[in-house]
C-alpha cells in the first residue's frame, strides 16, 4: 500500500502551490502516525519547535550531570560510586544522542551550545536546586528522573523519527536510573533514624520541583496545542504531571515516605489524586535564571566546555587528516 511518505518530495521549489502541496502532504504522514524523517519536507515551525524542544532537553541532560556528580567524590561505597558514574555518563550520551537528532534539522552542536552559553536557550528548571545530602541523589533518581520517563515515554512516538528513536534509548536507560533512586531511598528509609530523616527531606524538597518539570499548567503553557497537532508531544502537561502524582503516591508510601502535600487524597470520582496548587511563581522566577544554582549550572558548564577546546580541535585536527579535510567538527 502506498503511504504518505512514499509520495513525500525531498524539497520544495519555491513556489506558493508546491508548498501548499507539500504541507498537505506532510499534514497527510503526521495524520496517518508516520514518522517524517531528516530529508522530507516539514514546515518551518515544526522545525523550529523541534529545534528548540530537543535542544532544551538535549541542554538539560549536559547540566543535570552537574548536581550529581557533586556526589560522586563522596558515594558511601565503592558500589554506590560505580552505580552514580555510569548514570551520569549516561546524561552525557542522552546528550549526544539529542544534539545528534538537532544536528538532522540543520543546526550544529556548537550553534546549539553557544545559544545555551549565552542564556538564548533553556534547560530544564529542576536542575537549578542544589544536591545537599546523599539522600538527594536518591530522591533525583526516584523522583526527577521517574518525572522524565513519564514525560519521555510518549516521546519515543513523536512524529519527527530521529527524536522518536533517540528517545527509544533514552527512556529504557532511564528505568534503570530511576530504580536506583528509588533502591538508593529504601535503603536510607530503612536504616537508622537519622538516614530516614535524610531520606524524608530529600522527598520534601524535590517533590513540588520534580511536579513543575512537566511545565506549566496547560491554560499557560504556549505551545502545547500546536506540539499536540503535529504529534510531537502526546499529552498535555497537565495530563503527564497528574499520570506521575498518581504513579508516585503508591511508591511513596512502600518507601516508607510522605510526599510533602497535606492536599494530597484519592479522588474517587475523578479516578486520580488531588494534589495541592503548585508555587507557579517560584517557577517562572527559575526560569529567568534565579533559582538557588542557575548561576553555577551556567558558570561550570561554560568552564567545561573552554576547558574541553583541545578535545574538539584534537578530534577535528585528526578527523581532518583522516578524511582530507572533510572531516568532523566535533569532539
Ligand atoms: N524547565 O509551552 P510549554 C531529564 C518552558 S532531562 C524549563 O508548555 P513545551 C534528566 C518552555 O520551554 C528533563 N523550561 O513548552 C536529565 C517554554 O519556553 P520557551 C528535560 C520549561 O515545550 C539528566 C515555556 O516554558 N526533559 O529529565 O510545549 C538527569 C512554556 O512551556 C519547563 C525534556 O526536555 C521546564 N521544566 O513543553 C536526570 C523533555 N517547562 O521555549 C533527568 C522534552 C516548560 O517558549 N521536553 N518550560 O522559551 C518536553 O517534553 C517539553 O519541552 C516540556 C515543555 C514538557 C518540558
Amino acid at each position: 500500500m502506498a503511504t504518505a511518505a512514499a509520495h513525500r518530495p525531498a524539497r520544495a521549489d519555491g513556489t506558493a502551490a508546491d508548498a501548499t502541496a507539500y504541507e498537505a502532504v506532510f499534514d497527510a504522514a503526521v495524520a496517518a502516525d508516520e514518522r517524517i524523517e531528516p530529508r522530507d519536507w516539514m514546515p518551518d515551525a515544526y522545525r523550529a519547535t523541534l529545534v528548540r524542544q530537543i535542544a532544551q532537553h538535549a541542554h538539560s541532560e549536559i547540566i543535570g550531570m552537574q548536581p550529581e556528580a557533586n556526589w560522586i567524590t563522596r558515594a558511601p561505597s565503592l558500589r554506590r560510586k560505580a552505580i552514580l558514574m555510569a548514570k551520569v555518563q549516561d546524561e552525557a550520551g542522552h546528550g549526544l544522542y539529542l544534539y545528534g537528532a538537532a544536528e538532522t534539522l540543520g543546526t550544529s552542536r556548537d550553534e546549539l551550545l553557544d545559544k545555551l552559553h549565552t542564556g538564548r536557550q533553556k534547560y530544564s528548571s529542576i536542575f537549578n536546586y542544589p544536591t545537599l545530602t546523599w539522600a538527594d541523589v536518591g530522591a533525583i533518581g526516584w523522583l526527577v528522573d521517574g518525572a522524565a520517563i513519564t514525560n519521555q515515554v510518549p516521546l519515543c512516538r513523536c512524529s519527527y523519527g530521529p527524536y522518536a528513536r533517540a528517545m527509544v534509548r533514552i527512556c529504557k536507560e532511564e528505568s534503570f536510573h530511576q530504580r536506583q533512586g528509588y533502591e538508593l531511598l529504601l535503603a536510607l528509609s530503612r536504616g537508622t533514624p537519622e538516614q530516614h530523616a535524610m531520606a524524608q527531606d530529600a522527598v520534601n524538597r524535590w517533590w513540588w520541583p520534580s511536579l513543575m518539570m512537566f511545565g506549566p499548567p496547560d491554560d499557560e503553557s504556549a505551545h502545547s496545542a500546536q506540539s499536540m497537532a503535529w504529534k510531537i508531544k502526546r499529552h498535555s502537561n497537565d495530563e503527564l504531571r497528574q499520570r506521575f502524582v498518581d504513579i508516585c503516591v503508591p511508591q511513596a508510601q512502600s518507601l516508607g515516605l510522605t510526599l510533602p502535600d497535606p492536599d494530597l487524597k484519592w479522588n474517587e470520582e475523578r479516578g486520580h489524586h488531588d494534589f495541592g496548587p503548585i508555587d507557579w511563581t517560584e517557577f517562572w522566577e527559575v526560569l529567568k535564571g534565579n533559582g538557588p544554582c542557575n548561576e553555577q549550572r551556567l558558570t561550570q558548564r561554560k568552564q567545561a566546555h573552554e576547558e574541553g577546546a583541545w578535545v574538539r580541535e584534537a578530534a577535528a585536527a585528526y578527523a581532518a587528516k583522516h578524511n582530507g579535510g572533510t572531516g568532523a567538527q566535533h569532539a
